[in-house]
């Protein structure tokens, strides 16, 4: 019996040591100056969430079959899907671990011969949003879309980015614009359609953008000149 017990708190204090030296471990790992081994080794115990990328459907191409675009958001040092959020309780760090991760957004379809094409390479962001089908605004077959990089930090100025598909498969930037992301998507800053542009006809957009005199305007031009 009183072996039964004196092994019975042996293990328990196994077990306790354990538990201090994992939490040690973690705290470590959060700190954004460990190396990227260290890191990747602890954050692989949380599954990555891939449920928070965007896609959209529509027809990018322009051959009349229905295609999906995904986001992709990868660190460069495993050139593998990664977290968008590193830590969700504190900003500061987790911008500090973001950067320390050199994500990239990109995007990939299911367009045949389309490459993976890469939005940004800039560490400081997670990912996109405001992803959408915009339609065809050029007047050349296909649909357009738009997109938003997610910075991590704390300013509202951002841009906003129209993608074209070319005719030999390659993704290109036709038109940015700046916008404010809090004024920007104030109703009365939208357009009917709810939308930040509205196409005019013959390759001709208005859209609302965030001027120097910090305040929305509407301007227009012509995607295919
Ligand atoms: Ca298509
Ligand atoms: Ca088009």
């Amino acid at each position: 019996m009183k072996n039964n017990v004196t092994i019975s708190i042996l293990v328990t204090c196994i077990l306790c040591s354990c538990r201090n030296i994992s939490k040690e471990t973690n705290k470590e790992t959060n700190n954004g100056t460990v190396d990227s081994t260290t890191r990747r080794g602890t954050v692989t115990g949380r599954p990555i969430n891939t449920g928070d990328r965007l896609k959209i459907s529509g027809d990018f191409d322009g051959d009349g079959i229905i295609d999906t675009v995904y986001e992709s958001y990868i660190s460069s040092l495993t050139g593998r899907e990664t977290y968008k959020t590193m830590d969700s309780t504190d900003i500061e760090r987790n911008m500090e671990l973001t950067i320390a991760n050199k994500p990239e957004a990109r995007i990939y379809s299911t367009i045949n011969l389309a490459d993976t094409f890469t939005l940004t390479k800039e560490a400081q962001q997670s990912g996109i949003f405001g992803f959408e089908n915009l339609g065809d605004l050029n007047n050349e077959k296909g649909d357009e879309l738009g997109y938003i990089i997610d910075w991590t930090d704390f300013s509202n100025m951002n841009s906003y980015h129209i993608l074209t598909m070319s005719k030999d498969k390659k993704w290109k930037e036709l038109f940015n614009f700046p916008i404010n992301e809090s004024v920007n998507f104030e109703d009365e800053n939208l357009f009917k359609n709810k939308s930040l542009i509205l196409k005019e006809g013959n390759g001709i957009i208005k859209y609302k953008f965030y001027s120097d005199t910090a305040s929305v305007e509407e301007g227009r031009t012509n995607l295919n000149k």
